[in-house]
Protein backbone atom coordinates (compact mmCIF):
# COMPACT_ATOMS: atom_id res chain seq x y z
CA UNK A 1 0.00 0.00 0.00
CA UNK A 2 1.46 3.51 -1.17
CA UNK A 3 2.16 6.02 1.89
CA UNK A 4 -0.51 8.33 1.45
CA UNK A 5 -0.75 12.15 0.38
CA UNK A 6 -3.46 13.10 2.20
CA UNK A 7 -3.26 16.08 3.95
CA UNK A 8 -2.59 20.06 3.49
CA UNK A 9 0.43 20.73 2.13
CA UNK A 10 2.00 24.57 1.07
CA UNK A 11 4.20 25.13 -1.65
CA UNK A 12 8.03 25.43 -0.58
CA UNK A 13 9.83 25.15 -4.51
CA UNK A 14 8.16 26.06 -7.86
CA UNK A 15 11.22 25.18 -10.82
CA UNK A 16 10.18 26.28 -14.48
CA UNK A 17 6.50 26.95 -13.79
CA UNK A 18 6.58 29.96 -16.36
CA UNK A 19 7.99 27.08 -19.13
CA UNK A 20 4.30 24.62 -18.44
CA UNK A 21 2.38 27.67 -18.18
CA UNK A 22 4.02 28.94 -22.17
CA UNK A 23 2.87 25.32 -23.02
CA UNK A 24 -0.30 25.50 -22.07
CA UNK A 25 -0.76 28.77 -23.89
CA UNK A 26 -1.36 31.00 -20.64
CA UNK A 27 -1.07 34.88 -21.56
CA UNK A 28 1.39 36.57 -20.71
CA UNK A 29 -0.67 38.69 -18.25
CA UNK A 30 -2.02 35.82 -16.64
CA UNK A 31 1.82 34.35 -16.21
CA UNK A 32 3.04 37.29 -14.48
CA UNK A 33 0.08 37.22 -11.99
CA UNK A 34 0.43 33.34 -11.57
CA UNK A 35 4.39 33.07 -11.06
CA UNK A 36 3.94 34.65 -7.89
CA UNK A 37 1.45 32.43 -6.33
CA UNK A 38 2.42 30.21 -3.62
CA UNK A 39 -0.07 26.98 -3.92
CA UNK A 40 -1.46 24.72 -1.34
CA UNK A 41 -2.36 21.41 -1.95
CA UNK A 42 -4.97 20.29 -0.23
CA UNK A 43 -5.54 16.26 -0.80
CA UNK A 44 -8.41 14.14 1.13
CA UNK A 45 -9.39 10.56 -0.03
CA UNK A 46 -13.04 9.17 0.92
CA UNK A 47 -13.11 5.89 0.26
CA UNK A 48 -11.44 5.14 -3.16
CA UNK A 49 -12.15 8.78 -4.21
CA UNK A 50 -9.76 11.60 -4.39
CA UNK A 51 -10.25 15.23 -4.17
CA UNK A 52 -7.05 17.33 -5.01
CA UNK A 53 -7.61 21.18 -4.16
CA UNK A 54 -5.03 23.32 -5.63
CA UNK A 55 -5.42 26.70 -3.84
CA UNK A 56 -4.61 30.35 -3.87
CA UNK A 57 -5.39 33.85 -3.81
CA UNK A 58 -5.65 34.24 -7.47
CA UNK A 59 -7.64 31.14 -8.62
CA UNK A 60 -8.62 27.92 -7.43
CA UNK A 61 -8.63 24.23 -8.82
CA UNK A 62 -10.64 21.32 -7.64
CA UNK A 63 -11.13 18.21 -8.99
CA UNK A 64 -11.82 14.47 -8.02
CA UNK A 65 -11.71 10.95 -9.26
CA UNK A 66 -11.02 7.19 -8.44
CA UNK A 67 -7.74 5.92 -8.94
CA UNK A 68 -7.37 3.07 -12.25
CA UNK A 69 -10.99 4.90 -13.66
CA UNK A 70 -10.88 7.03 -16.65
CA UNK A 71 -12.82 10.60 -16.07
CA UNK A 72 -13.63 13.95 -18.20
CA UNK A 73 -11.29 16.63 -16.38
CA UNK A 74 -12.17 20.34 -17.67
CA UNK A 75 -9.48 22.55 -16.01
CA UNK A 76 -11.96 25.31 -15.19
CA UNK A 77 -9.81 28.59 -14.04
CA UNK A 78 -6.86 27.26 -15.70
CA UNK A 79 -6.28 26.30 -19.19
CA UNK A 80 -9.77 25.68 -19.81
CA UNK A 81 -9.27 22.28 -21.64
CA UNK A 82 -11.13 19.41 -21.54
CA UNK A 83 -9.30 16.34 -21.16
CA UNK A 84 -9.54 12.22 -20.67
CA UNK A 85 -7.76 11.63 -17.45
CA UNK A 86 -6.14 8.85 -15.80
CA UNK A 87 -4.67 8.32 -13.03
CA UNK A 88 -2.71 5.09 -11.28
CA UNK A 89 -0.48 4.37 -8.35
CA UNK A 90 3.23 3.64 -10.53
CA UNK A 91 5.06 2.29 -7.62
CA UNK A 92 4.77 4.82 -5.11
CA UNK A 93 4.24 7.58 -7.50
CA UNK A 94 0.62 8.79 -8.33
CA UNK A 95 0.37 9.32 -11.69
CA UNK A 96 -2.15 11.11 -14.41
CA UNK A 97 -2.25 10.98 -17.96
CA UNK A 98 -4.18 14.10 -19.12
CA UNK A 99 -5.36 12.71 -22.75
CA UNK A 100 -6.52 15.98 -24.97
CA UNK A 101 -5.41 18.69 -27.15
CA UNK A 102 -2.25 19.18 -25.50
CA UNK A 103 0.44 16.49 -25.95
CA UNK A 104 2.77 14.65 -23.14
CA UNK A 105 0.34 16.54 -20.50
CA UNK A 106 0.02 15.14 -17.25
CA UNK A 107 1.81 14.85 -13.61
CA UNK A 108 3.10 13.05 -11.02
CA UNK A 109 3.09 13.13 -6.98
CA UNK A 110 4.95 11.14 -4.41
CA UNK A 111 6.04 12.05 -0.88
CA UNK A 112 10.03 11.60 -0.06
CA UNK A 113 11.81 13.32 2.72
CA UNK A 114 8.21 14.15 4.28
CA UNK A 115 7.69 16.46 0.92
CA UNK A 116 4.85 16.16 -1.09
CA UNK A 117 6.55 16.25 -4.85
CA UNK A 118 4.71 17.25 -7.94
CA UNK A 119 5.95 16.69 -11.09
CA UNK A 120 3.87 18.62 -14.12
CA UNK A 121 4.22 17.82 -17.62
CA UNK A 122 2.84 18.91 -21.03
CA UNK A 123 5.03 19.43 -24.52
CA UNK A 124 8.99 19.61 -23.54
CA UNK A 125 8.30 21.36 -20.61
CA UNK A 126 8.95 20.01 -16.78
CA UNK A 127 7.71 21.90 -14.34
CA UNK A 128 8.35 20.82 -10.31
CA UNK A 129 7.17 21.79 -7.16
CA UNK A 130 7.65 20.48 -4.04
CA UNK A 131 5.42 21.06 -0.56
CA UNK A 132 6.06 21.19 3.19
CA UNK A 133 3.02 19.34 5.68
CA UNK A 134 0.89 21.89 7.55
CA UNK A 135 -1.53 20.87 10.09
O1 LIG B 1 -1.99 20.03 -10.09
O2 LIG B 1 -2.73 20.67 -12.07
O3 LIG B 1 -1.98 18.25 -8.00
O4 LIG B 1 -4.67 19.24 -11.02
C1 LIG B 1 -1.38 24.63 -12.67
C2 LIG B 1 -1.79 25.87 -13.36
C3 LIG B 1 -2.81 29.76 -11.70
C4 LIG B 1 -3.84 30.14 -12.75
C5 LIG B 1 -1.84 24.64 -11.24
C6 LIG B 1 -3.54 29.27 -10.48
C7 LIG B 1 -1.43 25.77 -14.81
C8 LIG B 1 -3.25 30.76 -13.98
C9 LIG B 1 -2.49 23.36 -10.92
C10 LIG B 1 -2.73 28.31 -9.68
C11 LIG B 1 -1.48 27.12 -15.47
C12 LIG B 1 -2.45 29.81 -14.85
C13 LIG B 1 -3.50 27.73 -8.54
C14 LIG B 1 -1.47 22.24 -10.87
C15 LIG B 1 -2.86 27.58 -15.78
C16 LIG B 1 -3.30 28.79 -15.51
C17 LIG B 1 -4.74 26.94 -8.95
C18 LIG B 1 -2.13 20.92 -11.08
C19 LIG B 1 -2.54 18.74 -10.27
C20 LIG B 1 -1.85 17.82 -9.32
C21 LIG B 1 -4.00 18.80 -9.93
Amino acid sequence: MPVSLCGNWDMVSNVNFEGYMIALGISLYTRKIALKLKHRKVIEQVGDQYVVKTLSTFRNYTFSFRVNEEFEEFTKGLDLRHCKSLVTWEGNKLVCIQEGEKKNRGWSHWIEDDKLHLELHCEDQVCKQVFKRVI
